[in-house]
C-alpha cells in the first residue's frame, strides 16, 4: 500500500477523552472512530488489524477441529423465554420490537440461538460430538463502556458452542478449547492466562478466564508467580487426544490464578509468600461447561445408544476479538505509538522514502516495494511528499515491526537502513540484504 493512496487519518493531538494508551493510540493511529458511546467504526488499518486477528482465530478453531457457521446478530425474544434468560439478562441486552411488533433483541450471545439450531438438525448421538462456532458481532448495553473498544457495547466476538454426550466428553471439549485458546493468543504475541472465575448469566460451574496482565485491566487478579513463566510455543498437539489435552490443562491450571470473584486468601496464602502476586489483567476470553442447562430447557435431546432420548452436554467458548487488539496494544507500545507483533501487524515492513522526487529515491523505494510484494508480503511505503521527522513519527505511531529507510546519501553507498520499532536499532544493509532479513523474519514465524 501507497501511503498518499491510503486511508490512514492519524491524529497530532491526544483525544482528551481517551483514558488509556490503547484507546488514545488506537484513535491517533486513524484505526478507529467512535460513532457513539461504545460503538466504532473501524477504520482501514483497524479493521485489517481486526481481519488479521479473526483469520488466526479461525486457523486455531479449525485446527482444533472446530465448524465455523454465522447466525443472524439479531434475535427473538421467544427462544430467550425458552431458556429462561430473557427475564434473567437484564439491562445489558437491547431489546425492540418489529414492525410486526415482535419482541426482538440484538444478540448479547449465541447459547439459545445454536441450542435451537442443534436441535433442529441433530437427532442421533452418532453425530456427536459437534463444536459449531462463528465470529459475529454481539451487542451488551454495558453500564459504562469505556477505554474504546475494550469495553465497547457492539464488540466482536468468537463464540464457539460444543455439543456431547457425556459430562466427560464435554469436559473434554473443554479442555481442547483451553488448549486452543492458549495457541491462539500465543500467536498474537500475547500471554493469555487462564484464571478461575465467575460464570455470571452464562452458567455452569467449570468457567476460567483468560487474562493479559495490564495496569489499566479491568479485573483485579490474584496468581502464583510461576504460572507467567509457562509457555504453549510450537507443542504439536493431537487435539482428538484427551491425555493430551488433559495435561496441558492441569499444566496451565494447577497453580493459583483466580479473578476476586472467586479468589480465596485462605487457599492462597499457601503459595509461597514471594511468589504471591495481585495485579490487574484484561479479561480476553472465558470458557464454559454448563452441562444441560439449555439442551433441558430448549428440549435439545439425541436419542442414546440405548434409544432413549437425553440431553446433550454443552459448554460456550468466547474471544473478545475487538477488545484484544486494545489487549495488544496496552502489552506492545511505548510513547511514541504502538509496537505490533510480528504475528498481527497490519503491514509488514515501512517503506520511508527520505527524498521524495529524487530519481534514484523513488526508484529504490519502488524496487523495494515491489520485491516484498513478490514474497507475498505487504509493505507500506510513505511516499507523501513530506519532511522525514513526520514521516517517522507517523511510522512510529502506527508501529509496524520493521521499517526500511531510504535516502540519496544511503543509497551512493549502495545500502539503505533497517530500523526494528521495538529495540530501536537500526543497522545499514544492502536493499537485497534488507529484504532477505525482514522476509526471513516472517517466514520463521
Ligand atoms: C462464551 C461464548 C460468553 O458470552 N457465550 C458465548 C460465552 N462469554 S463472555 O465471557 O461473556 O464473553 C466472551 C468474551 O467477549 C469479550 N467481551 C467484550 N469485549 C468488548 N466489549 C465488551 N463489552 C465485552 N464483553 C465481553 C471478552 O473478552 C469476553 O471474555
Amino acid at each position: 500500500m501507497r501511503l498518499s493512496r491510503y486511508f490512514l487519518p492519524v491524529l497530532k493531538e491526544t483525544p482528551a477523552e481517551a483514558q488509556i494508551a490503547s484507546h488514545r493510540l488506537m484513535l491517533r493511529a486513524g484505526m478507529i472512530k467512535q460513532s457513539s458511546a461504545g460503538i466504532y467504526s473501524w477504520l482501514p488499518m483497524g479493521f485489517k488489524i481486526l481481519r488479521k486477528l479473526e483469520n488466526i482465530v479461525h486457523e486455531e478453531q479449525i485446527r482444533a477441529g472446530h465448524i465455523p457457521m454465522l447466525m443472524p446478530t439479531l434475535q427473538s425474544a421467544e427462544l430467550w423465554r425458552e431458556s429462561g434468560r430473557y427475564d434473567a439478562y437484564g439491562p445489558e441486552m437491547l431489546r425492540f420490537k418489529d414492525r410486526q411488533d415482535r419482541e426482538m433483541l440484538y444478540g448479547p450471545t449465541n447459547e439459545e440461538a445454536i441450542t435451537d439450531i442443534f436441535r433442529a438438525h441433530v437427532n442421533s448421538y452418532k453425530d456427536l460430538p459437534l463444536t459449531l462456532y462463528q465470529v459475529q458481532w454481539k451487542f451488551r448495553d454495558e453500564m459504562r463502556p469505556r477505554f474504546g473498544v475494550m469495553r465497547g457495547r457492539e464488540f466482536f466476538m468468537k463464540d464457539g458452542y460444543n455439543f456431547d454426550l457425556t459430562q466427560e466428553d464435554a469436559l473434554h471439549a473443554y479442555n481442547r478449547h483451553l488448549v486452543s485458546y492458549l495457541r491462539t493468543y500465543e500467536r498474537m504475541g500475547l500471554q493469555a492466562i487462564p484464571m478461575r472465575a465467575d460464570s455470571g448469566p452464562i452458567g455452569g460451574e467449570n468457567t476460567h478466564e483468560f487474562l493479559v496482565l495490564a495496569e489499566t485491566g479491568e479485573s483485579e487478579v490474584f496468581y502464583d508467580s510461576q504460572i507467567t513463566e509457562l509457555t504453549f510455543g510450537d507443542r504439536e498437539i493431537d487435539y482428538d487426544s484427551r491425555e493430551q489435552c488433559q495435561a496441558v490443562l492441569e499444566e496451565f491450571t494447577s497453580r493459583y490464578a483466580r479473578t476476586d470473584e472467586t479468589h480465596d486468601e485462605a487457599i492462597f496464602a499457601e503459595v509461597p509468600e514471594e511468589r504471591r502476586r495481585t495485579a490487574r489483567g484484561i479479561e480476553v476470553g472465558q470458557i464454559f461447561y454448563f452441562g444441560t442447562k439449555y439442551s433441558e430447557a430448549m428440549g435439545a435431546t439425541v436419542q442414546g445408544p440405548d434409544g432413549k432420548p437425553v440431553p446433550v452436554h454443552m459448554g460456550s467458548h468466547g474471544i473478545g476479538v475487538s477488545r484484544l487488539i486494545g489487549a495488544i496494544i496496552e502489552a506492545n507500545h511505548d510513547d511514541k505509538g504502538i509496537i505490533w507483533p510480528e504475528g498481527v501487524t497490519p503491514f509488514h515492513v515501512g517503506i520511508v522514502n527520505l527524498k521524495q522526487g529524487d530519481e534514484e529515491a523513488d526508484a529504490a523505494c519502488e524496487s523495494l516495494y515491489k520485491a516484498f510484494e513478490a514474497k507475498g508480503l505487504e509493505p507500506l511505503y510513505d511516499d507523501r511528499n513530506e519532511r522525514a521527522g513526520g514521516k517517522f513519527a507517523t511510522m512510529d505511531l502506527i508501529g509496524l515491526p520493521w521499517r526500511i529507510t531510504v535516502g540519496p546519501r544511503g543509497l551512493k553507498a549502495g545500502v539503505v537502513e533497517l530500523t526494528c520499532r521495538r529495540t530501536g536499532e537500526s543497522e545499514e544493509l544492502s536493499p537485497e540484504a534488507a529484504i532477505e532479513k525482514v522476509a526471513g523474519i516472517y517466514a520463521a514465524l
